[in-house]
């Protein structure tokens, strides 16, 4: 039951770890292997690219996640390509350029979208979505998490990285797809 976790992201190894532990896999790090290029159009294809070519490479399950933040006010933007949004590659530099491009915004609602894939070596794939509904906030709030979730707010007000793994897990669009990954292996046998 060795599954291979096919992320470059330290923030998404964290949440996968936390939100599959009772499952009694034995979650593998990507160690040396390298992702590969992420060249399709939608949350589906790039996932399904990174879990099915880390499982090629391995020979073992794989599972991926690829995910976005869309802004209402920005046209759905930065949506796929939310990881390297303004050209940014480091966390805090793109988060300042999001604030950059929203400043005095009115339309500020914005959702968080995950697709995880879980892929075998014979080819097979299963496929799982999750999303969360929030607001884009006017400054950072809180320091956990990863990413845009300073500046992402739940209807409460709290913004993700004011939430511990867990209370992330229950509302997040990751923690979302996990869930149904988990429902759906429950009483199945191991990958
Ligand atoms: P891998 O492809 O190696 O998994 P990545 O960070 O490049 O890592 P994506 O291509 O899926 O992953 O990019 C998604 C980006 O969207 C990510 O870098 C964050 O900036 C943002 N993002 C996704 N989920 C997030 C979350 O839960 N909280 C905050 N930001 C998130």
């Amino acid at each position: 039951n060795r599954v291979v976790v096919a992320t470059s992201n330290p923030g998404k190894v964290k949440e996968f770890q936390e939100a599959l532990a009772d499952l009694g896999w034995q979650l593998e790090p990507l160690g040396n292997l390298t992702m590969p290029e992420e060249t399709g159009s939608t949350y589906a294809e790039n996932a399904m690219i990174k879990a099915a070519a880390i499982s090629m490479q391995t020979g073992l399950p794989a599972l991926a996640d690829d995910s976005g933040l869309e802004v209402a006010g920005l046209g759905g933007e930065p949506g796929i390509y939310s990881a390297r949004f303004g050209g940014r590659r480091d966390d805090h530099e793109r988060n300042l350029y999001l604030l950059e491009r929203t400043r005095n915004m009115l339309d500020r609602r914005a959702r968080f979208v995950s697709v995880v894939v879980l892929a075998y070596p014979d080819g097979h794939l299963e496929e799982y979505r999750g999303e969360v509904q929030g607001t884009l906030l006017e400054g950072p709030r809180g320091v956990g998490g990863f990413g845009y979730d300073p500046l992402f707010a739940l209807p409460d007000g709290r913004s993700l990285a004011q939430l511990s793994l867990s209370e992330k897990r229950a509302v997040s669009h990751r923690g979302k797809a996990l869930a149904a990954l988990k429902a759906a292996h429950r009483n199945g046998p191991p990958p």
